[in-house]
């Protein structure tokens, strides 16, 4: 009897601390302005702000996603289009971008400098707050991913590694108001102390490309914004275990993630 209250004793204090390790919930829904799975065929928002996608130019939404469905994009003059919303301006002290890209490398450029890179996400069309690609009129830059604004102090900035590769990467830029953090598949690819507001007010989202240029060549998949910046262990969780597992979107049992589709969750 005695043996099985130590028994008992010792499985409740274990779980007592192992069970917050195992917290599946790191990342705050509510700071999830908008996520966009594509897992509907479209570009509909998961997070429940409404914040849903146009697909503009021929954009399609396809299979053979990083996980289930995926954005295409042509490189000619698709992109996705979100209007401005309260919630979307509510990134504009801090703030969290995340995006799976498989990107093919362009040809040669055309337009000048900026014209042929791959946006992946942006709030404009006055380069308010973008994550993006260089293209070929970089030169030995296209590939190099570029976060920043007009509004920051300084504006722009770019790391050392290419992903135009034809290969799944996870992308995430994050701001806090005092530094600017590229990272790339989990890893700091740069940061840079920096200062000042985004500016967003009014400013639309575009995913994919912007209006005219910048359009992305291959697929992108579980894009989200966040208006916090979100910690290194949390991007690590969203690329690892998918956004629709740290939100709660989704089952968490490894299992249940290789076979199931959101898609699947919401018509059950
Ligand atoms: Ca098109
Ligand atoms: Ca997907």
């Amino acid at each position: 009897m005695i043996k099985n209250w130590i028994m008992l004793l010792v499985l409740t204090v274990l779980g007592a601390v192992l069970i917050p390790l195992h917290s599946f919930a790191a990342v705050d829904s509510a700071t999830a302005i908008g996520v966009w799975l594509f897992d509907d065929g479209d570009v509909s928002d998961s997070s429940g702000n409404g914040n849903d996608g146009e697909l503009m130019n021929g954009a399609e939404v396809t299979d053979g996603g990083k996980w289930g469905m995926a954005l295409s994009l042509d490189g000619d003059d698709d992109y996705v289009n979100v209007a401005s919303s309260d919630t979307l301006e509510s990134t504009a002290a801090e703030y969290t971008g995340v995006a799976w890209v498989k990107l093919q490398r362009k040809g040669d450029p055309h337009g000048g400098c900026c014209n042929d890179d791959q946006m992946v996400i942006a709030f404009t069309t006055n380069w308010n707050n973008i994550l993006n690609v260089f293209g070929p009129g970089r030169g030995g830059n296209q590939g190099k991913v570029e976060v920043g604004s007009r509004e920051l102090n300084p504006r722009w900035l770019f790391g050392p590694t290419a992903v135009n590769d034809d290969a799944w990467h996870h992308l995430a830029f994050t701001y806090d108001g005092t530094k600017k953090i590229l990272y790339i598949d989990g890893e700091v690819d740069i940061d840079q102390d920096t200062t000042n507001d985004f500016g967003v007010t009014g400013a639309d989202v575009h995913l994919g490309g912007t209006p005219g240029n910048r359009i992305a060549l291959g697929l992108m998949d579980e894009m989200a914004i966040f208006n916090v910046p979100l910690e290194q262990a949390d991007i690590q969780n969203i690329m690892n275990d998918g956004l629709g597992s740290v939100l709660g979107l989704t089952p968490v049992t490894p299992l249940d993630r290789l076979t199931t589709t959101w898609a699947n969750i919401k018509s059950q």
